[in-house]
Order: structure tokens, then C-alpha cells, then sequence
């Protein structure tokens, strides 16, 4: 297998679908349609669609019309996490995926609009999985518990207001742990759990898919600390040593670049661990997370 036109393909596969999903630009309000897809198909990874397809297949998942709305879904929720995260309230950042953020584009009214409405319509189309007559309306259900629990207070929400309650204030690791959980994990979480659940995965299977998200979760983050420091605006798409600027404590400041990298590989290998305990078999997602460790974007 070659792991990048692999995932070339994929990632076409994902914004193709994305395109579909998305609201024509028409009508009185078009300005939100405008700055909605501005947002959305400025590129990005489209790791965590990936993790929800690959999931879904890993559990022999083969109708992707099921799976297609959260699919788009679980991007749209990403991408208004950050644009919210980008505008001056928060992390006040002018650039992101490469091009200029939301709020510098539309104005922070608009960017805080687009958020929500990428949220909302997230919802909305995920609702729709349930219109197609061969959805397991039981399945449905709990997929749409996940993607509504990971994305909210006791998920990313919670992470990010534990984050920005204790900006410029030094962390231990457990405490930064638990935000690392909430604001990062919480969504790979969902991504890969639902992919389990649509594809008719038991619920001890679904458990160990969310301890397998969750060191995933962390393990990226954690990359993300370290690519902060040793990347370049370039390869990012986003301004590097951010969190210099806003005086946050990461994996980086609490123990160097070296031993971030340890820990990195070492939930990665804990992952891998835990996925080899389901006993099924998916190449291209063994890779993905094995990739994570040395990923520069
Ligand atoms: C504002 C509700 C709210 C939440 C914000 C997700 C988040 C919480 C903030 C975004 C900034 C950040 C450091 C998030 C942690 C997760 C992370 C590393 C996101 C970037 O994900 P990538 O690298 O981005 O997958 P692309 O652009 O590739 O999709």
C-alpha cells in the first residue's frame, strides 16, 4: 500500500462529499453560506472524517450513504472549533489552513456566526442519516448521543474552558492532560466511535475504539506542541510558537521537545496496542495513527 495517494484518495473522497453537503450560496442570508464554506474547504486534514471512515470499514462497513452525513458532520464541527478558537476573544489569529482566518475575511460578527452556523448544520445533516431506508435508527441513535456528548461540555466545550480558565497559568500534567482529553481527544473519540457503532460494532468494541481514540487524541496533541516550536508558518498554514504568545503551557514547556516526542510515541504505542486487541484488521488505519508520530503538518 502507499500510504500518501491513499490517503490522496481519501482525502478527495471527503471534500467531494463535503461540497455536496454543503448550502448553496443563495438567498438573503448568502453571506453566512459565503464565509461557511470559506471556512470549510480551506483544506485542512480531514483526519477526523478519516478516522470515522476507516473505523467504519475496520468493522466490515460497506454503505457509505450511512456514514457520508457524519462524516460531514464531524469536519463542519472541527472547522467552527477553529473558528471560534482563531477570533480575538480567544486565540486572536490572522491565519489558518493556509489562508486568512474567518473573522479577518467576514468580520468577527460573521466569524462568530459561521461558527455557529457550521455547528448547527453539522446537526442537521447529520439528522438526516436517519431518511435513508437502510439506517439502523438504533445505531443512528447512538451516534448521534456521541456526536452530541464529545462536541459539548463533558467533550471539546469543557477542554476548551478548562484551556482558556487557565491561560497564562503554569499546569501540572494531569491538568493539562484533562484539557488535552476534552479539547482534542473528545473529537477523534467521536469520530472513530461513531465510524464503530454505523458499521454495527458491539459495545465492549465501541469501548476500546474510544481508548484507542483518546491516546491517539493525545499523542497529536501533543505533536501539535511540539510542530508549534520546531515547524514553519509554511508547513503549518498557521503562525508557529503560538503558544509562546499566548503563554500556555504545553507538553513542550513542561519537559522539552525530546521528551514530548517520548511521550508521543509512547500513547501512539499504547493505541496500537489496544487496536490489535480487536482482533480486525484495517491497514490504512494502523497507518494513520502510526503516521501521527511523525507527521510536520
Ligand atoms: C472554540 C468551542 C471551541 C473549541 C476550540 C479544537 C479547539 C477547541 C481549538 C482549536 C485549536 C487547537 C489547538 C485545537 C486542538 C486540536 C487541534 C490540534 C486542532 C487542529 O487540528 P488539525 O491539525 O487541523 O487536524 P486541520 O486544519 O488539518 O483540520
Amino acid at each position: 500500500m502507499n500510504f500518501r495517494d491513499e490517503q490522496r484518495k481519501r482525502t478527495e473522497y471527503i471534500e467531494t462529499i463535503i461540497k455536496e453537503y454543503l448550502p448553496k450560496v443563495v438567498g438573503h442570508q448568502k453571506i453566512i453560506f459565503e464565509a461557511m464554506e470559506y471556512s470549510v474547504l480551506a483544506g485542512g486534514k480531514r483526519l477526523r472524517p478519516m478516522f470515522m471512515l476507516e473505523t467504519y470499514r475496520l468493522f466490515g462497513g460497506m454503505d457509505l450513504k450511512i456514514v457520508e452525513p457524519f462524516l460531514v458532520a464531524i469536519e463542519m464541527i472541527h472547522t467552527y472549533s477553529l473558528v471560534h478558537d482563531d477570533l480575538p476573544a480567544m486565540d486572536n489569529d490572522d491565519y489558518r489552513r493556509g489562508r486568512q482566518t474567518t473573522h479577518k475575511v467576514y468580520g468577527e460578527a460573521f466569524g462568530i456566526l459561521a461558527g455557529d452556523a457550521l455547528l448547527n448544520y453539522a446537526f442537521e445533516i447529520a439528522s438526516q442519516a436517519c431518511d435513508y431506508e437502510n439506517c439502523n435508527l438504533v445505531a443512528y441513535a447512538k451516534a448521534m448521543k456521541v456526536l452530541a456528548k464529545k462536541a459539548g461540555v463533558y467533550g471539546m466545550i469543557g477542554g476548551q474552558v478548562v484551556d482558556v480558565q487557565n491561560s497564562e497559568q503554569a499546569l501540572s500534567k494531569e491538568q493539562l492532560d484533562f484539557i488535552y482529553e476534552l479539547k482534542t481527544s473528545a473529537l477523534i473519540e467521536a469520530s472513530m466511535m461513531i465510524g464503530a457503532i454505523l458499521a454495527g460494532a458491539t459495545d465492549e468494541q465501541v469501548e476500546l475504539v474510544e481508548k484507542i481514540a483518546k491516546d491517539t487524541g493525545i499523542a497529536f496533541q501533543i505533536k501539535d506542541d511540539i510542530l508549534d516550536v520546531t515547524s514553519t508558518v509554511e508547513e503549518l498554514g498557521k503562525p508557529i510558537c503560538s503558544d509562546e504568545k499566548n503563554i500556555k503551557t504545553t507538553y513542550v514547556t513542561l519537559m522539552g521537545v525530546n521528551k514530548a516526542q517520548e511521550f508521543v510515541e509512547a500513547m501512539s504505542q499504547h493505541a496500537l496496542e489496544c487496536y490489535k486487541l480487536l482482533g480486525c484488521n484495517n491497514e490504512f488505519l494502523e497507518e494513520l495513527i502510526k503516521q501521527l508520530i511523525t507527521r510536520r503538518t
